[in-house]
């Protein structure tokens, strides 16, 4: 089906209770490549029935063997996992190259961290522990750190081994029992993964994939009675009523919504080490990354230069079919292309300071010009919406107020860096800015395993990343006990 001949599990259909099974409703979606608009195979189209087996399957494993499996044993597991991932770091790279239109290098970097994260988390599985409590007199009073029990996994297309990795190893980690609803637009290493989860000894059940639609499958996971959790990234919108589907059944859930996340360069900023940062961050993948940075806060005495420095590098940047492994691949979907060319129409009356060069990207491949907009108002559109592209605005700020009061005049707040030597401006900016991360002259897109992760106002709730997810994937049990 694909370039890749020697996959090593049937992508149409589902993984339930350890066996591949077709979905229920016998429908199919079609699989293309974003590089060229070639359909390149189908996966399953799951409804309400195949999530339904899902969540069965997995209140069995987590009630049966895999519910008695120890911290070590669930750790091991973890870690020889993320040790086959990574033998296999060139087919998945392969695999998502196909499926997600991202370059070699940046996929095969997604498959390392995906290795990564299992290895975190198989470290971090049999050291999550509880706490004594001093209490009255004749008391003795614990903790424990005990799993929620089913866990509902929504993956968007943008990241999926990084997301699974951060989600499900978390969440396996702590001894839940995981039903994952891949993105309809990527599913490839998805069922990949799970497929390799099983060959290191996961017991049956311990994960289950159902690849379809966010309005059937999604939909069908997020309502469901017998789901205990539900970790989702993706759109306000989405996240917006997939809070809602949980909020029925009293469920918690972790949203993690992407941003509109800002790099505030400052006149005495070392503007040679922050001109990498400023551009990667905002094309990498295409720009389609929670965590970009799209708007580059830039002090008037050396805005002219940035801006000029950065137009250089955009004027450089090649895109082209993820197999090229250029700079920048294509968008995700005809629909994404459709979002960000509305984008760009919107700054047709801007001055677009850098755009980058089409190299052999076939018509039917999802390719926009990477774009920076420069001279753009804080509260232009493009200043202000997620565009999820690789279009990136400059503004220019007078003072530490102004800088502030831009990079806090969003709706979101994820990820922020501020570029300064002045070390008190460091420590009052990373105080001040509303997000969940803040980066002091560095900017850390979509890398940091250890690094609690997620967001405030649109950009969601909960953390994910480093130690942090594991207290999300547990919940807690207070045990008194009176012994006089
Ligand atoms: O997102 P959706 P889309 C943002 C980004 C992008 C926009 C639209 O701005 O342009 O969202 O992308 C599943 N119940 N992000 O349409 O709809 C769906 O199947 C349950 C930012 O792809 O949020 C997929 O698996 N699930 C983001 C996942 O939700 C539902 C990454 C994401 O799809 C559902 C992606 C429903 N009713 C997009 N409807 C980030 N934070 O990185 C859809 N889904």
């Amino acid at each position: 089906m694909t370039e890749n001949n020697d996959l090593w599990f049937d992508p149409s259909k589902c993984l339930i209770n350890g066996e591949w099974v077709a979905p229920v409703g016998g429908e199919y979606l079609a699989l293309e490549n974003p590089s060229t608009g070639e359909v390149i195979g189908q996966i399953a189209r799951g409804q309400a029935a195949d999530i339904d087996a899902a969540v069965g399957a997995a209140q069995a494993a987590r009630d049966g063997e895999w519910g008695r499996w120890s911290a070590l044993q669930r750790g091991r597991m973890l870690t020889e996992l993320g040790r086959l991932v990574l033998t296999k770091t060139e087919e998945l790279a392969r695999l998502e190259a196909q499926d997600v239109g991202k370059p070699l290098k940046q996929a095969r970097a997604d498959a390392i961290a995906l290795a990564r994260y299992l290895e975190f988390y198989g470290g971090a599985a049999d050291k999550l522990h509880g706490e004594t409590i001093p209490y009255l007199e004749g008391y003795t009073v614990y903790t424990l750190r005990e799993p929620h029990g089913v866990t509902g996994h929504i993956v968007p297309w943008n990241y999926p081994m990084q997301i699974i990795g951060r989600s499900v190893g978390a969440a396996l980690a702590t001894g839940n029992a995981c039903v994952l609803k891949p993105a309809e637009d990527a599913c490839l290493t998805a069922l990949a993964f799970a497929d390799l989860a099983r060959q290191v000894g996961l017991p049956a059940g311990a994960l289950n994939v159902v690849p379809g639609l966010g309005g059937e499958a999604g939909a069908a996971l997020t309502g469901h009675g017998g789901v205990n959790h539900i970790s989702f990234t993706g759109s306000v919108m989405t996240g917006s009523m997939v809070q809602a589907s949980a909020a029925k059944n009293v469920v918690p859930v972790t949203l993690e919504l992407g941003g509109k996340s800002p790099q505030i360069v400052f006149e005495d900023a070392d503007i040679d080490a922050a001109l990498p940062f400023l551009v990667n961050a905002g094309i990498q993948n295409a720009g389609q990354t929670c965590s970009a940075s799209s708007r580059i806060l830039i002090h008037k005495n050396v805005y002219d230069q940035v801006v000029e420095r950065m137009a250089a590098r955009y004027g450089e940047l090649r895109v082209g079919p993820a197999m090229d492994d250029l700079d920048v691949g294509p968008l995700i979907s005809a629909k994404q292309k459709g979002i960000i060319d509305g984008f760009l129409d919107l700054g047709s009356d801007l001055e677009a300071a850098g755009r980058g060069v089409l190299e052999n990207a076939p018509d039917g491949g999802n390719y926009v010009r990477p774009t920076l907009f420069a001279g753009v108002d804080a509260h232009h559109a493009l200043a202000q919406d997620e565009i999820f592209g690789p279009v990136q605005v400059a503004i220019a700020f007078e003072d530490e107020a102004e800088a502030l009061a831009i990079a806090n005049g969003t709706d979101y707040g994820l990820v922020a860096s501020v570029w300064t030597a002045n070390g008190a401006r460091q420590m009052r900016m990373a105080k001040a800015i509303r997000s969940g991360q803040v980066f002091i002259n560095n900017y850390g897109a979509g890398g940091g395993v250890e690094l609690p992760f997620g967001g405030v106002g649109k950009s969601g709730h909960g953390r994910e990343k480093g130690f942090e997810a594991l207290y999300g994937f547990t919940t807690l049990k207070t045990v008194a006990a009176y012994h006089g």
